[in-house]
Formats: structure tokens, sequence, C-alpha cells
């Protein structure tokens, strides 16, 4: 059996060998037309998160300290009572919710939970992405005027990859979708090209680099400036391309002026002279992509970070061109391949501040380090009350211990999850998700973000058994925030739904279904029902779609049931002006938002010579996923992970050994970790990865629970964040280190 590997953003095609109805083993699929075969050791254990005893099947309610299995029925009635009585007493703003991570890569989430959230009613929305790549949204809403237009990095074609604050050779890739990162990386290099890494350790891609330059953290802005300061002062800037269908290129020169090679290089240790010549390989190469991630995105100029990324991709024209960094056209169509082409509203935030510190809105999302002084702070409008959905933020998200002291506060707390951990042992009820390998899979977010136009299906691998699938539990949850208790019917609150998003295309100007009715594409539609149905409308009204005339052969699910090794819609091709939504239908170079941070940034190089504290940064590693794969054996096994890597003379001068237990503490809090010695990481820096700390009381994961590791966003300040984007500063804390004791 053939599916698609939900796991990381990398979409790997894989194939599922069954045995008695249950899978037992998973391979790279060598057919799929964009994995070609890889997979990764995640990815193999893929069957074991499928058969892992402490996966939560049966919804759960919380009494006291203790958990009862009860009925579907028991446990819908249990959140329409607690939800009521919420709203009667507080209103619709007390009902928070949080979303994570693995909601992006779940079809039933995506096509079900957004019309939840709506249906909730609520403001008081946060989720994963201000932990991570918000920064990278608002750089590209200035610029494009559309959020998700983010320009992504033509990898298989470029001559020159700039990695910034990214380890694709352990992350699998990010707002860069593409299986097999490692092959395509040494493919650029076998056709003779150059890889430039920047980044405070010398990871594993920087080893395979040709160049690896060790930067302070959180001074990537400083950097980038620079170069574009060089782009300028050399006489480097391109005449075509991009920047003929952009303003502001002179408020742009003027507001890097200040930051020479010279004077930012105290700051992030590189030497001028090599900033120098990246800005001028930079110019030189015959194309370049940048890849910024988020090493990049979780630092205090996140935005203006993302920002200097596309300046730069403007300026030496390679925006929008092959081997630079492109834009997709997704096939089941996006805000880019709607609207009108060339013009739109533009990209706004702030329609509504947080209520405690004001923290503008981005994204329809609150910063997620506002969730805990939101549930803390009493008064009008506190959230007494939240959902959560595959998100555990109590590891993810800043000040975990605040966090987990909010949560415990909460009145009443609904989790829809798949295991019982740091977070969802705070819910009343717990929701059980199906796993990976029971569901169909279309990649509704990756498809917009990956470096080939693509379309693959795959349908659920497991039979299905009598449990709702997810779409259906969020389906259920919807009738009850539309105030028709636990017992709606699912099949006309579908129908009612699908009916809407149908009516939503129509009205946009360029749609190709403008002229049908809706009844004509229901019955068009035909048997399918919930996500699948969905897909098929979106892909046969995209841009490649049929348009359901039957005389005309595009893209639907049928197609893609037909193919199942995934059809190939040709590689990205240059897409501007079409895709930009500003009012102006201009690349908009400079806007205050840039403007005020660059200034603050020009001022701290002014006051400052740079820092000589020790500052810490985090990492992954190819066998851990986040904080939730640690309950699978095969990848929890071998060395301890949790670690603190320090170099030998950061070591020596906290008398630090390696092996021993050391003591990191910032304003925020505190935690133990072993310290490994390495000169792979830059004096003066540390690294701790996130998403451990599993060992809380109340959780049930036997095997995380022997791996517990510390939870390094105990030493996070929740209030420290990027302010144009929210996204939480994850990177380039000041950090004390000491032995621990005892
Ligand atoms: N210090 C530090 N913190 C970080 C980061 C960092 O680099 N450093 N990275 C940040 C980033 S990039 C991210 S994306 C966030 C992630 O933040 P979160 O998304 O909050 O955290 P995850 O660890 O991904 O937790 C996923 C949750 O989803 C559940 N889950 C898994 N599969 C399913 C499923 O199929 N259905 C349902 N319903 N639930 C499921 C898991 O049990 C778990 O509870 O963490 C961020 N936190
Ligand atoms: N195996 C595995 N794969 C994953 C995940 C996982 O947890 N494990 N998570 C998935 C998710 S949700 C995401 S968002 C992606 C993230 O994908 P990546 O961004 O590729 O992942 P990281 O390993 O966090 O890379 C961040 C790098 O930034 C460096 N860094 C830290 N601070 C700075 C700085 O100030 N400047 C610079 N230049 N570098 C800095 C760190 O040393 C690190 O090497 O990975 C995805 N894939
Ligand atoms: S690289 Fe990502 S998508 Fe591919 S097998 Fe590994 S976890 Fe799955
Ligand atoms: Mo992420």
């Amino acid at each position: 059996m053939r599916t698609i590997c939900p796991l990381c953003e990398a979409t790997c095609g894989v194939r599922v060998t069954m045995e008695n109805g249950q899978p037992v083993a998973v391979r790279g699929d060598d057919q799929d037309i964009f994995s070609r075969g890889y997979i990764c050791p995640k990815g193999v254990a893929l069957h074991e998160l499928a058969s892992d005893p402490d996966r939560i099947r049966e919804p759960m309610i919380r009494e006291g300290e203790s958990w009862r299995t009860v009925t579907w029925a028991e446990a819908f009635a249990a959140v329409d009572a607690g939800w009521k009585e919420i709203w009667k007493r507080y209103g619709k703003e007390s009902l928070g919710v949080y979303l994570g991570n693995p909601s992006s890569h779940n079809l039933g989430i995506q096509t079900y939970g957004f019309p939840l959230f709506k249906a909730l009613g609520t403001a008081n929305f946060f989720s994963a992405s201000t932990a991570d790549q918000m920064p990278k949204h608002v750089s590209t809403g200035q610029l494009f005027g559309d959020g998700m237009s983010i320009a992504i990095p033509d990898i298989n074609r470029t001559d020159y990859l700039l990695i910034l604050g990214a380890n694709p050779l352990e992350s699998n890739g990010s707002l860069m979708t593409a299986p097999d990162l490692p092959e395509r990386l040494k493919d650029i290099q076998r056709r003779g090209g150059r890889i430039v890494v920047i980044d405070p350790r010398r990871t594993r891609t920087a080893k395979m680099a040709d160049a690896y330059f060790p930067i302070r953290p959180a001074t990537d802005a400083l950097f980038l400036a620079a170069i574009v300061q060089c782009l300028f002062a050399e006489g480097r800037v391109v005449d075509g391309g991009a920047i003929e269908l952009s303003d502001g290129i002179d408020a742009l020169e003027k507001a890097v002026a200040p930051f020479t090679p010279e004077d930012v290089s105290s700051h992030c240790g590189i030497p001028a002279e090599s900033i120098r010549t990246i800005a001028r390989e930079l110019s030189e190469s015959p194309t370049v992509a940048i890849h910024a991630r988020m090493g990049t995105t979780t630092q205090d100029y996140g935005t203006i970070t993302s920002w200097l990324v596309d300046i730069i991709h403007i300026l030496t024209g390679n925006l929008d061109r092959p081997g630079g960094a492109m834009f997709t056209r997704v096939a089941h169509g996006g805000s880019n391949t709607k609207g009108t082409p060339g013009k739109g509203k533009g990209f706004v935030t702030g329609r509504r501040k947080s209520r405690v510190r004001s923290y503008p809105e981005v994204m329809g999302e609150f910063p997620c380090g506002a969730m805990a002084e939101e549930i803390l702070t009493p008064g009008p409008g506190q959230i007494r009350s939240m959902l959560t959905v595959s998100g555990n933020p109590v590891l993810s998200t800043p000040d975990g211990d605040g966090l987990d002291e909010a949560l415990a506060s909460l009145e009443f707390m609904v989790s829809f999850d798949i295991y019982l951990n740091e977070t969802t042992r705070h819910a009343n009820v717990i929701l059980p998700d199906i796993s990976p390998l029971e569901r169909p899979h279309y990649d509704l977010i990756f498809n917009q973000l990956t470096i080939h136009n693509y379309a693959r299906y795959a349908p659920a691998v497991m039979p299905p058994t009598d449990r709702p699938a997810g779409w259906q539990v969020l389906l259920q949850l919807i009738g009850i925030a539309a105030g028709l208790g636990p017992d709606a019917d699912l099949e006309l609150l579908d129908e009612q739904g699908l009916r809407q998003a149908i009516e939503k295309e129509m009205k946009q100007p360029t749609s190709r279904i403008a002229h049908m009715d809706i009844d004509t594409v229901l019955e068009k539609l035909g048997h399918r029902r919930g996500p699948e149905r969905i897909v098929d409308f979106m892909l046969r009204s995209g841009p490649y779609g049929d348009g359901f005339d039957d005389t005309v052969a595009g893209l639907s699910l049928d197609q893609l049931e037909a193919h199942p090794e995934g059809i190939d819609l040709g590689p990205l091709e240059p897409r501007l002006p079409e895709i930009l939504r500003t009012p102006s239908g201009r690349i908009e170079l400079v806007s205050e938002v840039f403007l005020s941070d660059l200034a603050g940034l020009a001022k701290k190089i002014k006051d400052t010579n740079g820092s000589a504290e020790v500052v810490l940064v985090g990492r992954r590693h190819l066998r851990s996923n986040n904080s939730w794969m640690h309950n699978v054996p095969s990848l929890v096994r071998g060395r301890e992970r949790c670690t603190v890597l320090i170099h030998p003379d950061t070591a020596a001068e906290k008398h630090l050994v390696d092996g021993a237990r050391a003591h990191v503490k910032t304003d925020t809090g505190q935690i133990e970790v072993t310290v490994e010695v390495t000169e792979d990481i830059m004096p003066g820096v540390v690294s701790v990865p996130h998403g451990w700390g599993h060992g809380l009381k109340g959780i049930r994961m036997e095997v995380a629970a022997q791996h517990a590791g510390a939870n390094v966003n105990r030493l996070v300040d929740a209030t420290r964040l990027d302010y144009h984007s929210g996204n939480a500063v994850l990177n380039g804390y000041t950090v004390e280190l000491r032995p621990a004791e005892n």
C-alpha cells in the first residue's frame, strides 16, 4: 500500500507492508515521482506509531487525576455541556484555541479544523506558527501583498545556495518542500554549484557545504543588511527582473547605508572581508537562492531578516527566475491563484489587539507566547477554556512552566490529539484522532511551499474502523459550536459547509466555475464525502482543473487516484507580476515595519561592540520530531539526545566537562542537562534541542518518559518576541552555566 509520509515537510511517498490488516514495515516508494524512493528513519517508523500501545484510541474524560475511557456520545455530550457553560458565563472570547504543527500535515484538520475555529467565534487563536515561520509570512505579505506567496529556493536548478539558520540534512527542509535534500544538495555541488552555510553550529549541512561561517546568534539581520549595503555600494544591483516591478529602491539604499561589513563584523563574528566575498558571489553567480529558516525567524529581528533574504533575491535578479527563488502554482488553488491577478488588498495585520499586552493580530493569530498571560490575567475577555488541536505547547512554546500553570487553572479544556502528554494531561476531555496510516493524504499546505509543482493523493492505508475519522470528530464539534448540540446531522452540516465553499469560489473574479450553479457542482462531485470531496472540488476548480467541464481533460481526484505515483506539473515557472496582491500592484520594497526595525538595529551597532555573553540556540535531530515522536522505541534508541553542546573553550571557562550535568539558567527558568563538549559549535554559544521534558507527572507515554530530557522552553521568555510577527524568540538567550550540584 502507498501513502505520503505526513511527519515532516518533505512529504516522501512511502510503501507500507501489511500483514493481517496491520502495517508491519514501511519503505520508500521508488515510483513516487517526487521522492523517488527516499525515506528517513521517522518514515520507516510510521507503522510503530500505528501500533504504539500508548496512543489514545478511545475518548477519555478526566476526573481529578484519573482518566475514564468513555463512548464518543458521552465525550461529545461533555464537550457540548462544557462549552455551553463557558459561553453562558463568560462569552465566546473566553475560549482559546491552540493549533499545533501536525495539523499542517493532516487533511482532516486542514479541511474541517478552520471551519470549526470560525464557528467557535473567538479571536483568541494561537498556533505553532508564532513559534516558527510567522516572520516569513509578514515579510512576504509586506513585499508581495499576500502572506502565503513565499518565494521558494529553486534548489533543483540553482548554482549557489546560501543557507542561514537551517539544517536540512537533519530537518529535511522547511518552506522548501523537497524529499531527499541530502542528494538534492549534493546535486548542486555535482553540477559545479556552491553551498555556503551560516550557522553558529557546524551542522551536518555545514559539514557538506563548500564554505561555512559561524555567526553570533540573532545577528543575521546585520549580516544580510551588510550584504545589501555592499550590493549598492559596489554598484551590483541588477537592472532587470523583479526590480522593474518594485517601488522604494532609493529608500532601501538609504536605509541600509549604515550597515557596512566593517560595522557589523564585530557583532556577527564574520570577518568584513568574508561578508564582501559572499556579496560578490551572490552578485556574480549565474543563479542564487537563499534558504533561511528557524534560526533566522525565531530571533529578535525575524521579520527583517526574512525580508532582507528576499531583498537580496530581488537586487541580484534572482527573484522569480529559474535557479533563484520562485513561486509555486499549486494544483488545489491558493491565495495567489485566486482574486485579481497582479493586484489586491495588500497584507494587513493588527485588525485586533490581544487583551493583555495589545499584541497585533497577524494572519488571524495572536502570539503563542501570549497564551499564558491571556489565561492568567483576570478581567473581561480572560481565557477560561482552551481547545488544543494536535499541539503540545507546554513543551513547544515559550515559558513552558508558565503555560503549564496556566493550563492547570482553566475551567474546561478539550484536546484533539493522539497522546496523553504534557499538554493534554490538563484537558477535561481528550478526543483521539486516528493515526496517519488510517487516513487519506493530500497535502494542502506543503504543496504550496514546494520546489516543484506536482499533485499526489493517497487513500488511507488501513481499512476503516467504527471509530470516527478526525474530520468527523471536527465536524461534530462544528455542530456543537453552531449550537446544534452533540447529535447534529453531519451529512447535512457537511453539505452546508461545502455549499459555502463553492459559493465563495464562484465569487472570485477569475473563478473558472463562476457561471455554474452550486447544485450542478455538488452533483458533479458525486459519491465522495468529507475531505476527499473537498479536495476534488479544489482540484477541479483550481488552476489545472477541469472546471467541472466534461469536455476538458483537467486535474481531478479521479485522475490522482489513477496515478498513485503522482502527477508532475512541471518545474516552478516565473509568475510575476501575476502573483502580486499589493494595492499598488508593485513589489513594495520598503515599509514602515522594515524601516523602524532597521533603525533600531543601526542604533544597536552604534551603541555596542557586540556581546561576549554565552547565548543559547536550538537544534533538531533526524530521529526526532518536535515533542511528539519520543514514544517510538526505534527513534529514541542510542545516545542521549537532549544534551547541551558547548565549545571546549567555553566549557573550560564554565568548569564543565563532557558527560557531566550542567545547570543552565536564564531570567525565565532553569534546567539541568548533560554536557556534550564539541568543536562543532562556536565559542560563546550553546545548543539545547527542544521538545524534551517528558518527566512531568500524569503523562502516558512510557517510552518517552524513559528518555525524558529537559524542556528548553522553560528558559524561553514568553514576552520576548519579534513584534511585527508576534513570533517567539527562541534563539539568542543569554544563559548562565555552571556544573550541576551532585
Ligand atoms: N525552543 C524551541 N521551541 C520550538 C522550536 C524550536 O526550534 N526551539 N520549534 C518550534 C516549531 S518550528 C514548531 S512547528 C513547534 C511545534 O509545536 P507543537 O505543534 O505545539 O508541538 P508538537 O511537538 O509538534 O506537538 C504535536 C502534538 O500533536 C499531537 N499529534 C501528533 N500527530 C497527531 C495527529 O495525527 N492528530 C492529532 N490530532 N494530533 C497529533 C502530538 O501528540 C502532540 O501533542 O515547536 C516550536 N518550538
Ligand atoms: N528531524 C526533524 N525534522 C524536522 C523537525 C524536527 O523536529 N525533527 N521539525 C520540523 C519543523 S516543525 C520545522 S519548522 C523544520 C525546521 O527546519 P530547520 O530550520 O532546518 O531546523 P533546525 O534544525 O531548527 O535549524 C535551525 C538552525 O539554526 C541555527 N541557528 C540558531 N540560531 C541562529 C541564528 O541566530 N542565526 C543563524 N544563522 N542560525 C541560527 C541552529 O544552530 C540550527 O542549525 O524542521 C522540520 N523537520
Ligand atoms: S523525510 Fe520527512 S516526509 Fe520523508 S520519510 Fe522522513 S519524516 Fe517522512
Ligand atoms: Mo515548525
